[in-house]
């Protein structure tokens, strides 16, 4: 078995400390962050997610399986951002109201802090107030609101009106991500932009920034 298949499995079997170990194997073996990602964490949080769906595992081993990903993500964050890279905007992000989701969000905030974005994480659970209250604050140039669930998606509409309400609707622009999210729903509820992974997201900023800044 190759370490990447280890480390996979580590997430599946819901081994916190066997996942952080092999993670260090990796790294200290040079493999990269996108591999580790890619080939072991998102597929095996996937598995878990598949198999809570289908009744073999519940919430308990869910945290769990979160918590491993949540440590090994940290791990390998020194190499997602990584120092010299120019400064560029701000970005306020947070998992809206009532959802508790956050790996998804975490990972979205280092690949934009590893491109160089200032990012003000308001965690989870997130309200329309303390959004429009950090947009106050910060004045970001971005609101990135992350959603997992069918049920807390519908709550990203009351964020954007309630920033429209506030004033502040054209000094930043609203991006909306998470896997029951699509292009057609952020459209409908007038986002300005839909992300479906990270290094999307960041792409989706550059190409925001560059199209501001031909304006
Ligand atoms: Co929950 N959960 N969960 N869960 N959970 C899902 C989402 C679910 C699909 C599982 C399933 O049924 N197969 C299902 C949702 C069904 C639905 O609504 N359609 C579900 C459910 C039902 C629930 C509960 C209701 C279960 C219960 O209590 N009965 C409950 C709700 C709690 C709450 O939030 N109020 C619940 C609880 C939990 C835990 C707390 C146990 C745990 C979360 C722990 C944590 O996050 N710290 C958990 C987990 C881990 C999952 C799964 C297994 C994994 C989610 C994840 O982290 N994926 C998930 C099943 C699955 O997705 N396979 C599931 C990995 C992560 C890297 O991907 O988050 O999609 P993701 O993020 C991606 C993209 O979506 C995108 O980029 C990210 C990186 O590429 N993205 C953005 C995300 N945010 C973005 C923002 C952007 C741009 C892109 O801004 C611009």
């Amino acid at each position: 078995m190759t370490l990447i298949e280890k480390l996979k499995n580590a997430i599946i079997e819901v081994q916190p400390k066997k996942a952080e170990e092999t993670t260090h194997e990796l790294l200290t073996q040079g493999v990269g962050a996108a591999e580790i990602l890619n080939q072991a964490l998102i597929p095996g949080m996937d598995e878990v997610g598949r198999l809570f769906k289908e009744g073999e595992y519940y919430v308990p081993e869910v945290l769990v399986a979160a918590k491993a990903m949540n440590a090994t993500l940290s791990l390998i964050e020194p190499l997602l951002v990584q120092g010299g890279v120019p400064r560029r905007g701000k970005i306020v992000i947070g998992t809206i109201e009532g959802d508790l989701h956050d790996i998804g969000k975490n990972l979205v905030s280092m690949m934009l802090k590893g491109a160089g974005y200032a990012i003000i994480d308001l965690g989870v659970d997130v309200n329309a107030n303390q959004f429009v209250e950090a947009i106050q604050n910060e004045q970001p140039d971005y609101v990135a609101i992350s959603a997992l669930l069918t049920s807390t998606m519908v709550n990203i509409p009351h964020v954007i009106q309630s920033i429209r309400t506030a004033g502040l609707r054209n000094r930043v622009r609203v991006l909306v991500g998470g896997a029951p999210l699509t292009q057609a729903y952020a459209e409908e509820i007038g986002a300005d932009g839909y992300a479906p992974d990270a290094s999307e997201a960041v792409s989706l900023v550059r190409q925001m920034d560059q199209a501001r800044a031909g304006t």
